[in-house]
């Protein structure tokens, strides 16, 4: 029989091949050239991932000219550069990015068409590049988005992972699957990397030392083409993966010894196999240091390479090098730097610490205490024995620190641990937190004594920020359009200006605007609900309140604090009078998470909240009120779908532990108001939008301590301190919800201990949702909000974040091109 081609019409294939060397568009002409050569499939059988892969190649094409056009100049000018030292990056897909930047997607949409495919269709066949856990990493992310956009000099590097643990099921994720259209494979540029070995120190007493033997593996690299907006502007991403130095054992294998002959192969590539899909503990796993090392290595060796190209003196190698550390996984690069310019170099320990204490800035992401990483000196000598040389030496040269404690690198006990903060810290210029609060809290409760030691200015804040151009053009661009039509502007100049949105505040009375405004909401809304129709083949009404909280799970964001209230919800209306529930407002609420796989107690509030889902949906008393949805695999593309279809979104950390937050401000600027706690950037959102925008509650962060003070040593039972939630703890030992027992861990968690104070905030949570309730009934004000909340969100443009670290970190200027 004849083959069906599932997608694409014969004939405007045939019509598409014919014409490829005369009149066709040039577009059109490039995906069907890439269909034939790099798919090498046969052409007009191809299904939507093929019309996906060869537009990739076609994009990916007109990238790479802009990115070579970008590499020259700055080859030519030799401007200072910065580099983004990352462990974690996820970028989520990059198709309809790349369109968008480079002002493609009309072109492609209907080059797509003629042949006759969907662009919407082909958009989705693209996997998530899913390189991070959490926030930290969809920082990274925005940055890179940010920093080709203003022209910077800027360089990130990653390590390259081939799976990734990160479903729940810790299913390996199959983005790689597939060859990566993203990534071009530089296997000539590539650099060894030591471990183990011997450090030899040259003569008693001095700086330097040789260090050789141990194992080599190589670094190579990959690039990853990322485009400004609106700009030629191309920056790179450099990720590493891991191969054997000397390949294939040929003499094993001859002597037939096969598992001999791979071993050192597998040993090396395991180097760059998984990333740690743990969000915010570390754990001592000898391979996760190893992965530390090799790529910030790699790194360091590949800028040191760039900067003896400039013919410039060794000085002179911070005027034209920043490097900043997104928090602590990088800062082994400093310890690097040093041995570089210590042993190969041969400064003297005074020149090469001035450098290094030029050269690097330092991102501190969480104040969380099991957060913050620590190696035991006994593995660091093992892995790297020159590195700890170097790291007592730098605990001793400068003299009277020792004095300190609290300043020291190295943490008593067995056994002794190397403190990576403190490291970091001591090693670079400039030290930040990511919002006003945190970057408060770093410096009273984190490092007071390194305050004391470096005075105030060493210790800034740089407030996070996202890119307007994923988080609000392309994964809402109904309202993108509503925006531009009505403030009567390109949409190049606001999205590359997001403080013009202000301009939609003369508009916010007119009730035509309001009603267009309510519309592309409720269209959202109807997008979300045919998303999970398809996915979960759930029916979710798109007329009422929809309630998001999507982020990792973990204790400290309190998803237990959303799940309970909604169970307290349930019991009411379960116990009004069908006349009574007629004046209830109707809510969806949806969840999101992925909890780290050994975390016990966030898995059993996944567990909880799934089993809640089935008991409510399924009661005929209640569910045309109150519905609930876990949504399995949240990615960035799930996000996407599910922040401009909110109407209220949940940040409801313990005051003083969410560091800023970044998914609060991409619900703002779709137009959601928050329900949070006054913690992180939850709190400048409200500077800007106004308090009377945000549904705050819950004690502040002073109080946080004598509230668990009080716990400790004066503990009251639940029911004395909120009636409530004790009913509602009792509703779920009782076994409605199931689970034979099973959540008692959880619920004891909050009746003893209640380290992330539940049990205090419930009742003011319970009574700002109430506040939320009222609001929205009143749907005329709540539309003004709506649009006054995204009308103020300009400061948290990733552009603005980019810019202040460009400005006051690093030192770097946009090159034009
Ligand atoms: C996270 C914080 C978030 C913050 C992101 C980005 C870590 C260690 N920290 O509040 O918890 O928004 O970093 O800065 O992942």
């Amino acid at each position: 029989g004849q083959e069906k081609w599932p997608k694409g019409d014969e004939k405007s294939w045939k019509a598409a091949m014919r014409d490829l060397h005369t009149d066709l568009p040039e577009v059109t002409r490039s995906i069907v050239n890439h269909v034939q050569t790099s798919l090498a499939r046969a052409p007009y059988n191809i299904d939507d991932f093929g019309a996906y892969q060869a537009a990739a190649l076609s994009v990916r094409d007109n990238l790479i000219v802009n990115w070579n056009a970008t590499q020259l100049e700055y080859s030519r000018k030799s401007p200072k550069r910065a580099y983004y030292l990352s462990l974690e990056f996820l970028m989520g897909r990059t198709l309809s990015n790349a369109l968008l930047n480079l002002g493609l997607l009309d072109n492609y949409s209907s080059s797509l068409s003629s042949l006759g495919f969907s662009l919407e269709d082909v958009l989705v066949q693209e996997r998530d590049a899913a390189l991070g856990n959490g926030g930290l990493g969809r920082l990274a992310a925005c940055y890179l988005d940010s920093s080709a956009t203003q022209e910077l000099p800027y360089g990130i590097f990653q390590q390259l992972i081939k799976a990734d643990d990160g479903s729940q099921l810790e299913a390996p994720d199959p983005w790689l699957d597939h060859q990566n259209p993203w990534e071009l494979p530089r296997l000539d540029i590539t650099y060894e990397v030591r471990f183990y070995g011997n450090a030899q120190r040259w003569s008693e007493g001095t700086g330097r030392a040789t260090w050789s033997g141990g194992q080599e593996v190589l670094a190579v690299a990959y690039d990853v083409m990322i485009p400004g907006y609106g700009t030629k502007c191309t920056n790179n991403l450099r990720l590493w993966e891991s191969k054997p130095k000397r390949g294939f054992d040929l003499q094993s294998f001859n002597a037939g010894n096969y598992e001999r002959a791979v071993e050192s192969s597998n040993s090396a590539a395991a180097i760059t196999s998984v990333l740690y899909p743990n969000d915010h503990t570390s754990f001592g796993k000898e391979l996760r240091l190893k992965q530390q090392y090799f790529w910030t290595a790699a790194s360091l060796a590949d800028i040191m390479r760039r900067f003896k190209h400039l013919e410039k003196p060794i000085s002179e190698f911070a005027d034209y090098n920043a490097i900043q550390l997104n928090d602590t996984h990088p800062t082994l690069s400093i310890v690097e730097l040093m041995r570089i310019l210590l042993d190969e170099e041969e400064l003297t320990w005074d020149n090469a610490w001035t450098i290094v204490t030029n050269t690097f800035f330092f991102t501190n992401h969480t104040v969380l205490p099991e957060a913050l990483e620590k190696w035991p000196v006994p593995l660091m000598e093992h892995l790297l024995p020159r590195h700890m040389q170097i790291i007592f030496d730098i605990k001793k040269f400068p003299g009277d620190r020792e004095k300190f404690s609290r300043l020291s690198l190295i943490e008593e006990g067995f056994p002794k641990q190397v403190r990576m903060a403190n490291l970091a810290v001591v090693g670079s210029k400039k030290v930040n937190g990511v919002a006003e609060l945190h970057s408060d809290l770093v410096k009273k409760n984190l490092l007071p004594d390194f305050v004391d030691f470096y005075g105030k200015s060493k210790f800034g804040n740089v407030t996070n920020g996202i890119t307007p151009r994923r988080w609000l053009d392309q994964c809402n661009p109904s309202l993108s359009a509503l925006i531009t039509d009505t403030l009567k502007l390109d949409r190049n100049v606001w999205l590359k200006d997001l403080y013009k949105l202000e301009g939609l505040v003369a508009h916010l009375d007119d009730p035509q605007f309001q009603a267009r405004w309510a519309a592309v909401k409720h269209q959202n809304k109807e997008r979300l609900a045919l998303f999970v129709e398809r996915q979960l083949g759930l029916k979710v009404n798109a007329d009422a309140m929809f309630d998001v909280q999507i982020k990792r799970l973990h204790e400290y964001k309190r998803q237990t604090l959303n799940i309970l209230g909604v169970i307290h919800r349930y019991l009411l209306i379960k116990n009004k009078t069908p006349e009574e529930r007629k004046k209830i407002v109707k809510k969806v609420v949806f969840f999101a998470g992925k909890a780290a796989p050994g975390y016990y107690i966030a898995k059993l509030t996944i567990r909880l909240i799934v089993n809640v889902a089935r008991v409510i949906n399924a009661d005929p008393d209640t569910s045309q009120y109150l519905s609930l949805f876990f949504l399995p695999d949240y990615s960035v593309s799930l996000a996407e779908i599910l922040i401009p279809a909110s109407d209220i979104s949940q940040h409801i950390s313990t005051a003083g532990t969410e560091a800023s937050g970044t998914s609060n401000m991409k619900f703002c600027l779709n137009g959601g108001l928050l329900v949070g706690t006054v913690d992180g950037a939850n709190i400048e959102i409200a500077e800007e939008v106004g308090e009377d925008n945000v549904f705050f509650f819950g004690h502040l962060t002073p109080d946080v301590e004598d509230l668990r003070y009080q716990h400790t040593y004066h503990p009251v039972p639940v029911e004395q301190k909120s009636p409530a939630l004790a009913h509602v703890l009792n509703a779920v030992s009782s076994g409605i919800f199931g689970g034979d027992g099973v959540y008692e861990p959880l619920l004891n968690t909050i009746r003893q201990g209640d380290f992330y104070i539940l049990t205090e905030d419930f009742d003011s949570y319970i009574r700002a949702l109430e506040m939320v309730d009222e609001a929205y009934a009143d749907r005329t004000e709540w539309t003004k909000k709506s649009i006054r909340t995204t009308a103020k969100m300009g400061k948290f443009s990733s552009d603005r974040a980019i810019q202040d670290y460009a400005q006051e970190y690093w030192n770097v200027e946009s090159i034009k091109l």
